[in-house]
């Protein structure tokens, strides 16, 4: 028991249907960044998230939000206010950042704040595959291994960065962490049916 709301993979993905036709259908002006195929993922990564942990996300954090219990309604009123991509909600100890890497040395001072405290708790930090194999990656990675950081790292990998080909960019058939077995380190993969950003109709790329 992890205190965080008892979610289905349809639960999720009616959500994410939900924000889509609303971006499609114009309502929502700014861009979204929707999840899809990840739904059991997800809900494995959450079984070991307990309430006082911290979350941080990048551009794509909708499922993330009600996973750590932030009301469905909460969740859209701030997509419709154009907010989807850097949705920050420190109440429920979630926070965002549409910047590649942004989140990253946050969630390391988080993680060395909780350790200096002598806390209990834990930061989960996602990031995408190309995301994981910027240099500040590196080092953050590398920075909380080395002083045991009570902080775990997500990495996503869709294959994709936008629209390039994230292996085909670093000329290699397999990624840095793909096939770590760190304690710290939660690497999987998935297909999504969702353009990078956009639902599919109006802006997307
Ligand atoms: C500093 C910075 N540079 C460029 C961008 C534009 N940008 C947004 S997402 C992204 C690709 C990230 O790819 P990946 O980490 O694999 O994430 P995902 O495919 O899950 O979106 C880029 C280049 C940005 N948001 N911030």
């Amino acid at each position: 028991m992890n205190n965080l709301p008892n979610l289905t993979p349809d639960d999720l993905i009616s959500f994410e249907e939900k924000v889509a036709e609303t971006f499609n259908s114009g309502i929502i002006k700014a861009p979204v960044h929707l999840y899809h195929g990840n739904e059991h993922q997800m809900i494995d990564v959450f079984s070991e998230i307990n309430h006082e942990d911290w979350v941080l996300c990048s551009w794509r954090s909708h499922y993330q939000c009600l996973l750590k219990g932030v009301p469905q309604q909460e969740v859209m009123d701030e997509i419709l206010k154009g907010r989807s991509i850097s949705l920050c909600f420190p109440e429920y100890r979630i926070l965002s950042s549409a910047i590649v890497t942004g989140v990253l040395p946050i969630a390391v001072g988080i993680a060395m704040s909780i350790k200096r405290e002598n806390g209990t708790n834990k930061v989960h930090v996602f990031l995408g595959e190309m995301t994981s194999e910027t240099g500040l990656a590196h080092e953050c990675i590398k920075y909380s291994t080395n002083h045991d950081l009570p902080i775990r790292f997500v990495i996503e990998d869709n294959g994709k960065s936008v629209c390039s080909d994230t292996r085909e960019v670093w000329n290699t058939n397999a990624l840095t962490y793909e096939n770590s077995t760190a304690d710290n380190i939660y690497y999987y993969k998935y297909d999504t049916k969702y353009p990078h950003a956009g639902a599919g109709k109006r802006v997307q790329f």
